[in-house]
């Protein structure tokens, strides 16, 4: 039963998320249909959802941010939010999940896929958010629901609970026999289910499941588990008190099944929701976010940047209301608005419970909460953005754009905490989650901001150092017009250990060249090790300053900066020049059935493995660690995520530079040669 805080206009929040096509927005489709919040059933081919209502999602045919659909299911308010399934955009599905009441994990009904839950039930279960299963696509397959359960079970560190056992006729699942109740039901074609007589052969299997159902909840109630010993039969609505307990506190995680596409079990969704999915108080207290006492509690759990509404921080209320016209922070809001699907539309109140659009807070971030005074504070424990996988170095068509895209990806940063810009050595680099994730960005770029931008594999950061040392003489001399220029130099060039970078020794005694051109030669030198002999920055050198003349009128800071650059130009093609690679240390956690194949990916890019360990805390999953060439990983993502189930990760940063020869310098030295020249 809804709780003395629930009246009608406090929606209650559910969050659909789980694997890539596991039919999440279908079932939002399917719950509305049946909440008749929608005459007809959109599909996902026909880009008629409401879920995947964007221009990005739609081409796609995939969700590519969280979308929010309001409705009523028997007289109560509900807003449910469907999340994209996409390991790449998992950030997105994660912070939504931050301002639910629960969530609804929709699964596979295959039981080699049951792995790839294992990071989603890690975050539920760690931040105790109450969700259930709902096991979809029933409708083409005639899985045992026992050997599902117990490779699902492998995912979740929380019992897994059935909650109806199928029945089949001819191997095809038609209907369900209710745990509690003890009902059974036929399902009907886009319509609700059929109460029946309960089959006979049904029995057995309905009796052991019942059992399996009442010891998981017996295990968190004593009362419970003392009737089961004696033998008694507890009573449905203390089945139901406990189980709504139990879901709430995240102790156990009840599993339905059904078919989205049919509207099968779709129904018994919606009341298991309404019974067991906890009220925004109850979360509030869950995230600690009512403390502050103001009278205002809400936390931004998404930002968008729209054309038409400028900034948007998307909100759940816990506590007190906003009016359209409120002063947050003494600023005042510019607009309030209510989202369903892609329409967004100006709405005067909100009260608690609620999620609504709060306009231009240009100082409030994603995972900030609102107090009385609309000041930001951050969410202990707001998800982070997991470090970057893969990158692309971006290029405008046209030169004037620059500007236009740094304002861009600064809020497409802001939309999205997991893509990230950097600027190095002369690339401007987009990173994130995989190579949708980059793609997706892009054509916002392009759509939403109008900037003609592409993206091309990032370059590798070479560098080059010297196998041996020698002396130089360099003298810069010219006679032009008035007083000409004068320097002469002699420098002793060594090569350094790795990772020592670039050292200036000045040994000039006797003022053979005055104290005040010492400082040029140094600088010329360091302009000149920014492209060495083979086009690459020079590392891991010393240049000794021993000897050098100058001329009373004609010598200049000009020409001792000269003259350094020609002893280095001059003096290191003769210290044999070699290549230096940029070695990362990988890390990759990848599920024990996959580590042979990450260890084909590791020797096929010439990398080298260091460890493999099983993953702390992770039952079931290996750590392999190794390192690996820069030049190897751009698609790395790409691969192993093909060979994962796109559920493997890694995580990467620079270890070391290592010498590079053979036919592959070789390549690279060409490569370059004719970047410069083009
Ligand atoms: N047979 C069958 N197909 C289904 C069912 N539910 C969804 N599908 C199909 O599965 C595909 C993916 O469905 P979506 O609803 O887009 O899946 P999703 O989980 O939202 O996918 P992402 O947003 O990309 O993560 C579509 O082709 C659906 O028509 C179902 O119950 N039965
Ligand atoms: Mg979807």
């Amino acid at each position: 039963m809804p709780n003395a805080s629930s009246s009608v206009s406090h929606p209650r929040v559910a969050a659909i998320v789980g694997p890539y096509t596991a039919g999440k927005t279908t079932l939002l489709e399917a719950l509305l249909f049946a909440a008749g919040a929608i005459p007809r059933k959109g599909s996902v081919a026909a880009g008629t959802c409401v879920g995947d209502a964007s221009a990005e999602a739609r081409s796609r045919q995939m969700t590519v941010e969280p979308n929010l659909a309001h409705c009523d299911f028997l007289g109560e308010p509900w807003i449910l939010l469907d999340c994209p399934g996409s390991v790449e955009l998992a950030q997105e599905s994660f912070s939504t999940l931050m301002v639910a009441d629960l969530a609804i994990v929709v699964v596979e009904p295959d039981p080699a896929r049951a792995v790839t839950l294992a990071p989603l039930l890690k975050f539920l279960d760690a931040r105790r958010i109450p969700h259930l299963l709902f096991v979809n696509k029933l409708d083409k397959t005639s899985i045992r629901m026992r050997d599902l359960l117990a490779a699902l079970q492998q995912a979740s560190s929380r019992p897994l609970v059935l909650r109806e056992v199928p029945i089949r006729e001819n191997d095809t699942i038609t209907g369900y026999v209710d745990l509690v109740s003890e009902r059974a039901y036929r399902y009907g074609e886009q319509k609700p289910s059929d109460l029946i007589e309960m089959p006979a052969e049904i029995r057995p299997r309905e009796n052991e499941a019942r059992q399996q159902m009442l010891e998981a909840i017996a295990d968190f109630d004593d009362a419970l588990l003392e009737q089961l010993l004696e033998d008694r039969s507890p009573a449905p609505q203390d089945i139901y008190a406990l189980l709504r307990k139990d879901i709430a506190n995240d102790l156990i995680v009840p599993v339905f099944f059904g078919s989205a596409e049919r509207g099968n079990g779709v129904l018994r969704l919606w009341k298991a929701l309404r019974h067991e999915t906890p009220h925004h108080d109850a979360t509030a207290t869950r995230l600690d976010v009512n403390a502050d006492g103001g009278a205002l509690s809400a936390t931004v759990f998404k930002t968008l940047h729209q054309s038409h509404t400028g900034k948007l921080s998307l909100a759940r209320i816990w506590q007190g209301s906003i009016a359209e016209n409120a002063m947050l922070g003494g600023k005042r809001l510019g607009g309030l608005y209510r989202l369903m699907g892609g329409h967004v539309e100006k709405t005067a109140l909100a009260a608690a419970g609620d999620i609504v659009g709060l306009g231009k807070l240009d100082d409030i971030a994603t995972g900030q909460h609102l107090n009385g005074d609309g000041l930001g504070r951050n969410i202990a424990d707001w998800p982070e953005p997991a470090p970057p996988v893969h990158a692309l170095a971006l290029h405008t068509t046209d030169r004037k754009d620059e500007v236009k895209l740094t304002a861009a990806l600064a809020k497409l940063h802001e939309e999205d905490p997991s893509l990230i810009i950097e600027q190095t050595a002369g690339q401007l680099l987009l990173k994130g989650q995989g190579e949708i994730h980059l793609k997706l960005a892009i054509d916002k770029l392009q759509q939403r901001f109008n900037v003609g931008v592409h993206g091309s594999p990032p370059l590798t950061a070479y560098k080059e150092t010297i196998r041996h040392g020698t002396q130089q003489h360099a003298r810069f001399k010219r006679q032009s017009g008035g007083h000409g220029q004068f320097a002469d130099i002699k420098v002793e060039i060594a090569p350094q250990p790795r990772g020592s970078g670039y050292k200036f020794i000045n040994r000039i005694v006797g003022g053979a060249i005055p104290k005040n051109f010492i400082p040029a030669v140094d600088e010329g030198i360091r302009e000149s090790l920014q492209r060495g002999p083979l086009g690459f920055p020079v590392v891991d050198v010393a240049v000794t300053l021993t000897d050098g003349q100058y001329h009373s009128v004609d010598s200049s800071d000009q020409a001792f900066r000269t003259a350094g650059g020609l002893a280095m130009s001059e003096g290191l093609p003769k210290c044999a020049p070699v290549l230096l690679e940029p070695i990362h240390a990988v890390s990759f956690t990848v599920p024990n059935e996959y580590t042979a194949k990450v260890h084909a990916i590791v020797s096929s890019r010439r990398g080298q493995i260091l460890g493999i360990s099983a993953r702390d805390s992770w039952p079931g999953w290996d750590q392999i660690d190794c390192y690996l060439p820069e030049a190897e990983m751009h698609d790395l993502a790409v691969e192993l995520r093909s060979v994962t189930l796109g559920i493997g990760g890694f995580s990467t940063r620079f270890d070391h530079l290592q010498e590079l020869a053979g036919k592959q310098a070789e390549r690279v030295v060409e490569d370059r040669r004719r970047a410069l020249a083009a």
